[in-house]
């Protein structure tokens, strides 16, 4: 998530949900209404040490001279940014994860370079200006057979009904922003899920 992201103050919200047992956090500050320069390091900063104190990794998104300044333990990229073979020689010892939405896609992607796939949007989402068609959890299970040791974390949509048919597909994480971030009770959301 990032500040466009939340209606109260991240640090809060990001606090709340690592208490309630998130395992990971990718800090994606951009679009609409997205901190820039030195106001989205000091929050990269603040969120890198709320990650820390409580022992969870801390991505970030895209920014990687945000991802070096702030020792994040990992970069994530999309079809566009920073390719990810560059990325994966430039910081042998940061987790490199990379976007895939369709077939063509993941048959371009340097899949030997990355510690991980962020598959989606899995389902509808409002969240991502330009995200494209959902593809619903399914590809998921095509995706584990050609490659069973490449962890996959399926993204966009996903909320406290539908997380489990991503796990049940075969994927080995979710990745959730609204679901969290604009949940009522944020508590209750996580455990939930
Ligand atoms: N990439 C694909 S969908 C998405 C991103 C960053 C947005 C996920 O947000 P939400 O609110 O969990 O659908
Ligand atoms: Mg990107």
């Amino acid at each position: 998530m990032g500040s466009q992201n939340c209606h109260n103050d991240p640090k809060h919200i990001l606090e709340q949900a690592v208490k309630a047992g998130i395992t990971a956090f990718q800090f994606r500050e951009k679009g609409n209404g997205s901190l820039t320069g030195y106001k989205k390091f000091i929050l990269g900063k603040q969120l890198r040490n709320i990650c820390q104190n409580y022992r969870i990794p801390f991505f970030v998104n895209d920014d990687i001279e945000l991802a070096e300044i702030l020792d994040a333990d990992g970069i994530h990229v999309g079809q566009d940014d920073v390719s990810a073979l560059e990325l994966r020689r430039r910081f042998p010892n940061k987790w490199v994860g990379l976007s895939v939405s369709n077939k063509t896609e993941l048959v371009n992607s340097p899949i030997s370079s990355v510690d991980y796939l962020g598959v989606g949007p899995i389902f509808s989402t409002t969240t991502k200006e330009d995200a494209k068609s959902a593809i619903g959890p399914n590809w998921i299970k095509d995706i584990k057979q050609a490659y069973p040791s490449l962890p996959i974390v399926g993204i966009g949509g996903i909320t406290t009904d539908n997380a489990a048919s991503v796990i049940q597909a075969g994927a080995d994480g979710v990745a959730i922003i609204s679901a969290i971030t604009l949940a009522e009770d944020i508590n209750k959301a996580v455990l939930q899920l």
